[in-house]
C-alpha cells in the first residue's frame, strides 16, 4: 500500500518533494499560507492532490510520515505539533540522500556557502564530471536528480541540517560560524549544533582552523579532519605560504595556486577556495584525485555569483558595489575588510531585518573603514548606533534615497557599497530583488 505522506510547505522545497513522491505516495500538501509561492505550478502539474491551504491544524495520525520544509520554523506551533506527534519527520534532503547513490559534497557555514558550492561544481565540471549543484542556494536538491549526474554538490542551511538524518557524504564542510538566524534558533549553540550535524557520517570533514566553532567535536569526525586557514599549513592541511614574496594557496609544503590568480578578491575568498580544494582533494569514491596542479587549475575560470561584492559600474569615478547577499554582520565585515584599500573611501549602505544579530563588532569596523554610513530599513538605526559617533551617519527612508545621497556626496576614487548586514524582507521580496533594485538605481545615475 502507498505510504501516506504529509508535505508541509509549498515553496520550492515542497514542490520538489511533491514531484518526487507523487508517483509513489498518497499525498496531502499543507501550507499555513493561503497562496504559497509554488501553488500555481503544483496545481498545474498535479491538479488532483489534496491541498490544505491557510491551515495549521491537521489530523496527524492518518499519516505514515511528514516531510517538512526548512522554511517552517521548528518553533512554530504547527512544527511543534508535528514534532510531538509520533510520526517520522523527514526533510527534502533525507529524500534526496535516499534516492541517489552518487557521491555528495556537502557545504554549510554562515557565509560563503553558495560561493564554495558553485566553485566545487565548476571544478568538477572542469574535471569532466557531471555534477548536480544546488540545495539551499536555489534549486531544491530533489530537482537536481538526473540520470546523467555522476555526483552532487549540495549547499545545506542550518534549517535543513537540524531536521535531517546524517549521511556519508564524500566530503563535508562548515566554512565559518557567526551570528545569523538567531531569531529562529535558540541561541548560537543551537545554531552551531545544527551545523555540526553535517560532519557526523562524512568520509572527510573540512573545517576552518581560524574559526574553532567549525571544528567537529566528535572523535570520529576529528580523525577524518582536513583544515584550512590563513597561516602556513601542517602536512595534509591547507593554508597560505609566502614564497619569495608570493602568496600561495598551499597543501602542506606544496604551493598549489598563486592567490593573485584567484578570480575573487579578499581573504574570505582565499578561505573559500581553500575549502573547495580541500573538499575536492583526496580521491574517495569519486576518484577526484588528480594532481594538485590540475585541481588548482580546475577552480580557475570561476565567474563569481551576482549580488556578492559585485562591481555594478563606475559612475563619475565612483565604484558602486552590490553585496546584497550580505544578510548578516559577518558578510559585511568580510566586504569591508576586502574592499577597503585606503581608510575613508567607502560609503556603506546597510540595514534591513537584523534577525537578532549583535552589530557591535561590525560597528567597530565601520568606525575604522567607512567614511559615511547610510542606514536604511528596520534595523539600520541599530547599525548606526553600533558605529556610534565615530563615523558620519545619515538615516535614509529607502534604498532609492540612500543611493541618491551616496552619489551626491561621493568623490572620484570612492566606493559606494551596498552590504546590508541584514535580510531584505522589510522592503524587498528577497536579496536578489534588493540587489537588482540597487543596480537599477545606479543605472539611473548620471556622472
Ligand atoms: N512558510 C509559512 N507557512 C508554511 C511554510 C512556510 O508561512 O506552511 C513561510 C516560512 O516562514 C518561510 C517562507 O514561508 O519564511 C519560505 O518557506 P518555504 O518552505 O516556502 O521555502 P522554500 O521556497 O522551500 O525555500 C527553501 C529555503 N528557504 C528557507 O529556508 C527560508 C530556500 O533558501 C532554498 O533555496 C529552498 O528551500 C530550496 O532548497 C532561501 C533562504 O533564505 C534562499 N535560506 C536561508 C539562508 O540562506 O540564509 C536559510
Ligand atoms: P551564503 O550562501 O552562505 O550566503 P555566499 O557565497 O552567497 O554565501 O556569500 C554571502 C555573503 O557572504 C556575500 O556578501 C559574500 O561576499 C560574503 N562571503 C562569502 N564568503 C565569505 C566568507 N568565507 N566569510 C565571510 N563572508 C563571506
Amino acid at each position: 500500500m502507498a505510504q501516506r505522506t504529509l508535505i508541509v510547505g509549498l515553496g520550492v522545497t515542497g514542490l520538489s518533494c511533491l514531484r518526487h513522491l507523487a508517483g509513489s505516495d498518497d499525498l496531502v500538501v499543507l501550507d499555513t499560507r493561503t497562496e504559497p509561492p509554488c501553488l500555481g505550478q503544483a496545481m498545474a502539474e498535479h491538479p488532483d492532490l489534496d491541498y490544505r491551504l491557510g491551515a495549521d491544524e491537521i489530523e496527524l495520525r492518518r499519516f505514515d510520515r511528514v516531510v517538512m520544509s526548512p522554511g517552517l520554523s521548528l518553533q512554530s506551533p504547527l512544527a511543534q505539533r508535528i514534532l510531538a506527534a509520533d510520526r517520522p519527520v523527514l526533510s527534502d534532503i533525507d529524500l534526496f540522500c535516499r534516492a541517489v547513490d552518487e557521491p555528495i559534497f556537502a557545504v554549510t557555514g554562515t557565509n560563503g556557502k553558495s560561493t564554495v558550492t558553485t566553485v566545487v561544481g565548476h571544478a568538477l565540471a572542469g574535471l569532466n564530471h557531471r555534477p548536480g549543484v544546488g540545495g539551499n542556494l536555489g534549486d531544491a536538491a530533489l530537482d537536481l536528480i538526473r540520470p546523467d549526474c555522476d555526483c552532487y554538490v549540495l549547499e545545506l542551511s542550518s534549517f535543513q541540517l537540524e531536521r535531517m538524518q546524517t549521511y556519508p557524504y564524500q566530503a563535508a564542510t562548515i566554512l565559518n560560524i557567526s551570528a545569523d538566524h538567531l531569531d529562529q534558533h535558540r541561541g548560537m549553540e543551537d545554531y552551531r549544533r545544527a551545523k555540526l550535524r553535517i560532519y557526523r557520517a562524512a568520509e572527510r570533514t573540512v573545517a576552518n582552523r581560524d574559526d574553532p566553532l567549525t571544528l567537529p567535536d566528535d572523535p570520529g569526525a576529528l580523525e577524518r579532519l582536513v583544515t584550512f586557514g590563513a597561516d602556513a599549513p601542517l602536512a595534509g592541511h591547507w593554508g597560505i605560504r609566502v614564497k619569495d614574496g608570493v602568496r600561495w594557496l598551499s597543501r602542506g609544503e606544496e604551493g598549489v595556486l598563486e592567490a593573485a590568480r584567484l578570480p575573487l578578491a579578499g581573504a574570505h575568498n582565499e578561505a573559500n577556495f581553500m575549502a573547495a580544494l580541500a573538499l575536492l582533494h583526496g580521491g574517495g569514491e569519486l576518484g577526484v584525485g588528480p594532481s594538485l596542479e590540475a585541481l588548482g587549475e580546475a577552480v580557475l575560470g570561476y565567474k563569481g555569483l551576482a549580488h556578492r561584492c559585485e562591481v555594478v559600474s563606475v559612475v563619475g569615478g565612483v565604484t558602486y558595489v552590490n553585496d546584497s547577499k550580505a544578510t548578516n554582520p559577518g558578510a559585511t565585515q568580510a566586504a569591508l575588510t576586502s574592499l577597503s584599500t585606503r581608510p575613508g573611501d567607502i560609503t556603506l549602505i546597510a540595514g534591513g531585518v537584523g534577525k537578532g544579530a549583535d552589530f557591535g563588532p561590525l560597528g567597530d569596523l565601520i568606525a575604522k573603514r567607512v567614511r559615511r554610513l547610510i542606514a536604511v530599513g528596520q534595523d539600520g538605526p541599530a547599525i548606526a548606533e553600533a558605529a556610534g559617533r565615530r563615523t558620519q551617519v545619515v538615516r535614509s527612508r529607502c534604498l532609492a534615497d540612500a543611493v541618491r545621497l551616496a552619489a551626491k556626496e561621493a568623490e572620484p576614487g570612492d566606493t559606494v557599497l551596498l552590504s546590508p548586514a541584514c535580510a531584505s524582507f522589510d522592503h524587498f521580496r528577497d536579496f536578489q530583488d534588493r540587489g537588482e533594485t540597487f543596480r537599477a538605481l545606479v543605472g539611473e545615475l548620471t556622472p
